[in-house]
C-alpha cells in the first residue's frame, strides 16, 4: 500500500511539480473575456538577472519573495538602485513570437521577460481565469508581483485561477519565458523547425460565474450513428447541478443533473443528422446552459473508422488528399498570429485540392482547427515527440503524455480532427517502443472515436521499401515518411520501387518531398531546381499508386519554412525549401503536379 502511495506521489509530482498538467476551460473563445493581447513590454535577460540572485538562487524562493523583475518597480525613489524598468522597455506584440519581431531576437534562445498592465473591476460573484493559448517553452507567471505558477510546453494552453487575486483598478502580469532547448524536454534539442520563443498565442482574462461549465463533449456515438453522446463537466461545487443541452436544428433540448463529481454523461437517440464532411462541412449550433452560465459552440457530427485497408468517413471509403503544414506564416514571418494568417494557409490547401491536412509537428492553434471545421478539411493532429526523445526519463514521458492529453482535451469537439498522431520519425529501440506504446494507449483511452497514428520510418532492401516498425501493430494506420528521390535514390529511379508493408491497414503517407528554390530552373537532375522537385512528385505518385492499400498522403510541405538546420547560402539561407509554395507565396511547379493528381483522384477502393 505504502509503495502504491509513494508511486502515486511520484507520478503526481512528475506531472504537477514540473509545471504541466493544469486543466483549462473548454472553448475559451465562447466565454466572456478581457483580451490581454497587444503590446507587452519586454526585457531580454540571457543571464536570468531578473530571476536569480548572484548566488543563483531564485528571488521568488527567498523569504520575502521579492527582488525579481516581476516586482515591476518603476520610476522609483532616487535613492533606490534598480537595474531594470519595464515602463521604458520596448514592446512586442502578443500573440507573436519574439524572433520574427526584432532583428536582434531572430536567433535568440534564452530568457525574456514580458509585462502588461490592465485595468479591471473584479466582481465579487465571478471567477477569473488567466488563460494562455501557448507560450514557448517554460514560463513563470506573476500577477501583481506574486507568483501564480510555472508551465512547460510550447504549444498547449494553460490557465491560473486568479479569483481574489485581482486589484480593483490597475493590475499587471509579468512572465518570464525561456525557450532554451533541453535534451529531456518535448520537443528535444534537435528539430527541423525554428524554435520561436515567446507568447505565441492569445492571452485572456476569462470571467465565469462561481460555478461554471468547465468542459463538455458532444458527438455521435462511435457504434451507432443514431445516438448522440458525451458529457458536461461543471466546476465550482460538487452539488447536483441542472444542465441543459440544446441543438435546435435537431430538435434537441435535454436536461441532465450532474453527479457528485460535477459531471453529467448522456447518450440519447437523435433524429437523422446531416453529417459533416469536407464536401459538406455542416456545423450545428450547440448551447449548454447551467444556472447563470451559458456556452455556445458549433459542432459537426461525423464518424471515422478503419476496416482493413479502408478509412470510412460516415461509413464511406475516403481518400485523404492532404498536405503537411507548419504553424508559420512565411510572408509575415513567425508563428501564425491571426485568423487571416490561418485562412491563407487553409485556402492554399483547398486550392491544391486537399480534403485533408497534417498539422505537423505539435499542437496547432485552436483557431485553425475551428477554421478546418468551418471550411471542411480533415486533420491529422500531432505532438512534438520528434526524433530522439529521452525515452527512459519519466518526466519526459509525463510531459509528452500531458501535451497529448491537453491537445485531445482542447480539440475533442472538432469534427475535422480524425487522427491523433503520437510522434514523428522516432528511432526504433526497446525503450522507444515502450514510450510510444504508452502514448498510443493513452490516446485511445482518452478518445476511442478517432484514429491513432504516428509517422514511422522505412527501411530499404534493393528496390523494396519496407515498413515493419513494431509500433505499427498498435496503430490504426500504416503511416510513414519516405523520402525517395531526395534523401535516397534519384527521382527517375522511383518507379522501380515497390512496397512491402507488414500491416493490413490503410496506408497514409505522412511525408515525402524535395527541396526547390522557387524561380531556380534546371534539368531534372539539378538539385534545388523546380524541375527536380517536380519530377520527385511525378514519380512519387507513380510509385505510391502501386499500393492497393494507399488511402492518402500529406506530402512535405505546403510552404517553405524556417529552420536553423538549413544553411546553404544560395538555396536555403535558413529556409527548408520543400514547400510547394515559396516563402514569398510563389507556387512551384510541383504544386501543379499534386493539384492535377488530386483533381482526378477518386475515393479509395473498397
Ligand atoms: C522529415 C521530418 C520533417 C523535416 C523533413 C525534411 O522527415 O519529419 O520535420 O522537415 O523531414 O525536410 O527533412
Amino acid at each position: 500500500m505504502l509503495r502504491i502511495i509513494i508511486l502515486a506521489l511520484i507520478a503526481f509530482t512528475a506531472f504537477y511539480g514540473q509545471g504541466y498538467g493544469q486543466e483549462t476551460i473548454h472553448n475559451v473563445y465562447g466565454r466572456t473575456f478581457l483580451s490581454l493581447n497587444g503590446p507587452w513590454n519586454y526585457i531580454m535577460d540571457p543571464y536570468q538577472m531578473g530571476y536569480l540572485d548572484y548566488r543563483q538562487k531564485p528571488f521568488d524562493q527567498s523569504k520575502s519573495g521579492k527582488g525579481g523583475f516581476y516586482d515591476n518597480l518603476t520610476d522609483v525613489d532616487k535613492s533606490m538602485k534598480v537595474e531594470y524598468d519595464f515602463t521604458y522597455a520596448p514592446a512586442l506584440e502578443v500573440p507573436g513570437d519574439w524572433n520574427s519581431q526584432e532583428e536582434k531576437l531572430s536567433f535568440y534562445e534564452g530568457t525574456l521577460w514580458y509585462k502588461r498592465d490592465f485595468v479591471i473591476s473584479p466582481k465579487n460573484n465571478k471567477r477569473y481565469l488567466l488563460y494562455f493559448g501557448a507560450v514557448n517553452y517554460e514560463c513563470h507567471v506573476y500577477l501583481n508581483g506574486k507568483k501564480l505558477g510555472v508551465h512547460k510546453g510550447g504549444f498547449t494552453p494553460f490557465q491560473f485561477d486568479v479569483s481574489g487575486k485581482l486589484n480593483d483598478g490597475n493590475n499587471f502580469v509579468v512572465l518570464m519565458v525561456d525557450n532554451t532547448r533541453k535534451k529531456d524536454e518535448i520537443p528535444t534539442i534537435n528539430t527541423d523547425w525554428w524554435n520561436y520563443g515567446g507568447i505565441t498565442r492569445d492571452v485572456m482574462l476569462v470571467e465565469t460565474p462561481p460555478v461554471y461549465i468547465e468542459d463538455y463533449k458532444v458527438q455521435l456515438s462511435k457504434d451507432n450513428k443514431e445516438f448522440i453522446e458525451g458529457f458536461i463537466q461543471m466546476k465550482g461545487n460538487h452539488k447536483p447541478e441542472h444542465v441543459v443541452l440544446e441543438i435546435p436544428e435537431l430538435g434537441i433540448k435535454s436536461s441532465f443533473t450532474t453527479d457528485n463529481r460535477g459531471r453529467a454523461t448522456f447518450r440519447f437517440r437523435t433524429r437523422k443528422v446531416d453529417y459533416w464532411s469536407p464536401e459538406h462541412p455542416k456545423l450545428y449550433d450547440v448551447t449548454i446552459t447551467s444556472g447563470s452560465d451559458k456556452v455556445h459552440d458549433k459542432i459537426g457530427f461525423r464518424t471515422i473508422r478503419t476496416v482493413n485497408k479502408d478509412i470510412l468517413l460516415n461509413g464511406e471509403s475516403v481518400f485523404l488528399k492532404g498536405i503537411s503544414i507548419h504553424d508559420e506564416n512565411p510572408i509575415l514571418g513567425g508563428r501564425l498570429r491571426s485568423e487571416g494568417d490561418m485562412r491563407m494557409m487553409l485556402n492554399w490547401a483547398k486550392e491544391l485540392g486537399c480534403n485533408y491536412i497534417r498539422l505537423a509537428h505539435y499542437t496547432h492553434n485552436e483557431t485553425i482547427l475551428r477554421l478546418a471545421d468551418e471550411i471542411g478539411l480533415l486533420v491529422w493532429a500531432e505532438i512534438p515527440v520528434y526524433w530522439t526523445i529521452s525515452w527512459t526519463n519519466p518526466h519526459t514521458y509525463a510531459n509528452a503524455e500531458n501535451q497529448l492529453a491537453v491537445g485531445i482535451d482542447r480539440d475533442k469537439n472538432r469534427a475535422s480532427i480524425i487522427i491523433w498522431s503520437v510522434g514523428n520519425e522516432t528511432p526504433v529501440t526497446e525503450e522507444r517502443n515502450i514510450f510510444m506504446g504508452r502514448l498510443v494507449d493513452k490516446a485511445k483511452s482518452l478518445d476511442d472515436t478517432r484514429l491513432v497514428a504516428a509517422a514511422l520510418e522505412v527501411e530499404r532492401e534493393g528496390y523494396t521499401i519496407k515498413v515493419e516498425d513494431p509500433l505499427g501493430d498498435k496503430l490504426d494506420l500504416a503511416s510513414f515518411n519516405e523520402y525517395g528521390g531526395w534523401y535516397w535514390s534519384a527521382p527517375k529511379e522511383l518507379p522501380k520501387y515497390s512496397f512491402d508493408i507488414r500491416f493490413n491497414k490503410p496506408v497514409v503517407i505522412s511525408e515525402f518531398g524535395a527541396g526547390a528554390l522557387a524561380g531556380f530552373h534546371g534539368d531534372e537532375d539539378t538539385v534545388w531546381s523546380e524541375e527536380h522537385q517536380e519530377l520527385v512528385y511525378i514519380n512519387q505518385i507513380k510509385m505510391l499508386e502501386k499500393m492497393d492499400a494507399l488511402r492518402g498522403m500529406t506530402p512535405w510541405i505546403l510552404v517553405d519554412f524556417k529552420s536553423p538546420r538549413r544553411q546553404h547560402p544560395v538555396y536555403q539561407n535558413f529556409w527548408n525549401r520543400k514547400g510547394l509554395i515559396s516563402n514569398t507565396g510563389k507556387k512551384k511547379k510541383a504544386f501543379y503536379v499534386l493539384q492535377d493528381y488530386y483533381k482526378t483522384k477518386t475515393m479509395g477502393k473498397t
